[in-house]
């Protein structure tokens, strides 16, 4: 069975648009790219000491099972990471998946919807730009609801971030599917 997944990227570290364009066509080997939203510039989420982020919100189709999925964000993470450790010595893409179909899943591997799904505009802003509809699966409420609530201390957006290099990674990914 294909499911539908979101998956969040975020990085503050090297050429993230790149690292972000680089991810999504690795990612559409295996899976079918449906959706991607604009690239929204945030500030630093808890620990605040470092620079702002990049992030952004992909839509999937796949026939992946969520442990296989995670496993294969994690080597993509490996892979552009692995650059530039050597040059940063720091990781510098974020994969997450923040939801998988409507499954709720609770393993020490992996918690969907992601732990922190209602309480970061990073992951809420970008997934309802490309699903306003979206919905919590726990009980259905729509995630709008809980955007709306989220308090000022935690919001982080700063504003959209233009970019060919992403419209046009985008555009071809959709177009070859
Ligand atoms: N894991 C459990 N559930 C999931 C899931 N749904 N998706 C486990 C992905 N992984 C999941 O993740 C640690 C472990 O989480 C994995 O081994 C996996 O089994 P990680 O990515 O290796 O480690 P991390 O990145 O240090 O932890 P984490 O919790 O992913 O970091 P965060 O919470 O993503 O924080 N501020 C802004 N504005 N934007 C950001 O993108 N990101 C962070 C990183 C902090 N502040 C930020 C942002
Ligand atoms: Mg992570």
């Amino acid at each position: 069975m294909r499911e539908r997944v979101y998956i969040a990227l975020g990085g503050n570290i090297g050429d993230v648009v790149k690292n972000f364009c680089r991810a999504v066509e690795l990612i559409a080997q295996r899976c079918t790219l449906t959706k991607a939203s604009s690239l929204y510039e945030t500030e630093p989420w808890g620990l605040r000491n470092q620079p702002n982020f990049i992030n952004a919100v992909i839509e999937i189709e796949t026939a992946l099972s969520p442990e296989d999925l995670l496993h294969f964000l994690q080597e993509i993470e490996d892979e552009l990471g692995r650059q530039r450790q050597i040059r940063w010595g720091r990781r510098t893409i974020d994969l997450d998946i923040i939801l998988f179909g409507s499954r709720m899943i609770d393993t020490i591997e992996l918690k969907i919807p992601h732990r922190y799904l209602l309480y970061r505009d990073f992951f809420l802003v970008p997934l309802l730009e490309i699903e306003p509809d979206a919905e919590y699966p726990a009980d259905g409420r729509k995630l709008a609801y809980f955007l709306e609530r989220l308090p000022q201390q935690l919001r982080t957006i700063i504003g959209k971030k233009e970019d060919s290099l992403w419209k046009d990674t985008i555009t071809s990914l959709l177009r070859a599917q």
